[in-house]
């Protein structure tokens, strides 16, 4: 396993390089261009000055997160093969400076929502983020993408790049035509143009699960639940086709049996790699994001620890979310100290289970 942590950029990020270094146990970043528009090429120049900066920090840049796929790649329209073309692109010039992972999302619109980016918690004053379906009733989409940049702290948010968004209502209307079968069909033609080049130079593109792990707004979505990842990984057979196992998203449905997932996906030689974190449910379809012990929240660390450890254990970890504490205002999601604490525990999982 080696553990790593998102890092936005030396713009962007208020967690710096040396930060991060001086984590116990991290060994480099899930990395993230955080200026670019979904479709547009990501440069060698770019990536070159990126990759050469953290590897300046004593880190490594292996995985990189968010290299979003074009909505015209989703929704199927004849334009997408140029946006296809400029991800193909994408795909080599990482690789060339040594990436070996890209995370990414096939989700509609939404990369992922919560009703409430800052609820603190009664029982000790820190902050966390939270969902609350109740919250989505009447609430107009428009509004609620105005909500959520508009309560990020001045930050810019993954998944949450305002011209993308700006399309919206005209987005979600043709969604309206598109079924879950049909954005899988336009899934799998992108999968079939993009993973023979990732196996041609050492890729592995890992899909990341819807969040939370139900449909919103009535757009269809992929990607919540084991079927679902059997589907996907069936799509374009490959080991380069794998997942992002996400315990925050994948459990924030109580029926997605972590543990379970990653062993059948992990014996399959299908998991990319994995963000761990812990969630906490209230009533059905409402849950917070807490601190990653098992003993705060619903999520059983140690079985989701354990079953990486005897299936994959040779993947990239990073811990993620978890709350706002010790007065820190960072982004949303992305604060140092709690991940910092992720971290530390469940590397010290790992130990136990290496000597255990
Ligand atoms: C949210 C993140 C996601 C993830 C993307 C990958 O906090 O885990 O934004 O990076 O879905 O494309």
């Amino acid at each position: 396993m080696k553990m790593t942590f998102r890092w936005f950029g030396a713009n962007s990020d208020p967690v710096s390089l040396q930060q991060i270094r001086q984590i116990p146990g991290m060994t480099g970043v899930m990395g993230f261009l955080d200026y670019k528009e979904a479709g547009e090429v990501w440069t060698r120049e770019e990536i070159g000055a990126y990759v050469k900066e953290i590897q300046n920090a004593g880190l490594e840049c292996e995985v990189i997160e968010s290299v979003n796929v074009h909505e015209d790649i989703k929704m199927g329209l004849p334009t997408r093969d140029r946006y296809i073309q400029n991800y193909i692109t994408t795909i080599r010039n990482l690789a060339e400076f040594g990436v070996k992972v890209i995370v990414y999302n096939f989700m509609p619109v939404f990369d992922w929502l919560r009703t409430d980016l800052h609820r603190m918690n009664p029982a000790d004053g820190s902050y966390s983020m939270y969902y609350d379906e109740r919250e989505l009733q009447g609430v107009d989409p428009l509004e609620l993408v105005r909500n959520t940049i508009n309560n990020a702290n001045g930050f810019s948010l993954p998944g949450w790049e305002p011209n993308r968004l700006a399309e919206l209502e005209e987005t979600l209307n043709r969604y309206k035509n598109i079924a879950a079968d049909d954005l899988r069909a336009n899934y799998k033609y992108f999968l079939d143009a993009v993973i023979p080049v990732c196996e041609e130079c050492g890729i592995v593109m890992a899909c990341h699960s819807d969040d939370p792990a139900w449909n919103i707004f009535g757009l269809p979505r992929i990607a919540h639940s084991a079927e679902d990842f059997e589907k996907i990984v069936q799509l374009h057979d490959s080991p380069s086709n794998a997942i992002c196992i996400c315990t925050g998203s994948l459990g924030s449905d109580p029926k997605n049996d972590l543990p379970a997932i990653i062993r059948h996906f992990g014996k399959m030689n299908r998991v990319g790699c994995a963000h761990v974190r812990n969630i906490k449910h209230f009533n059905e379809r409402e849950f917070c994001e807490t601190a990653h012990l098992s003993s705060e929240g619903d999520i059983d660390m140690y079985e989701v620890m354990k079953a990486i450890y005897e299936t994959c254990p040779d993947i990239y970890i990073r811990p993620d979310h978890g709350r706002m504490v010790w007065g820190e205002e960072g982004r949303p999601g992305y604060g140092l100290y709690d991940r910092a604490m992720g971290a530390c525990y469940l590397s010290g999982i790992w130990e136990s289970l290496q000597k255990g």
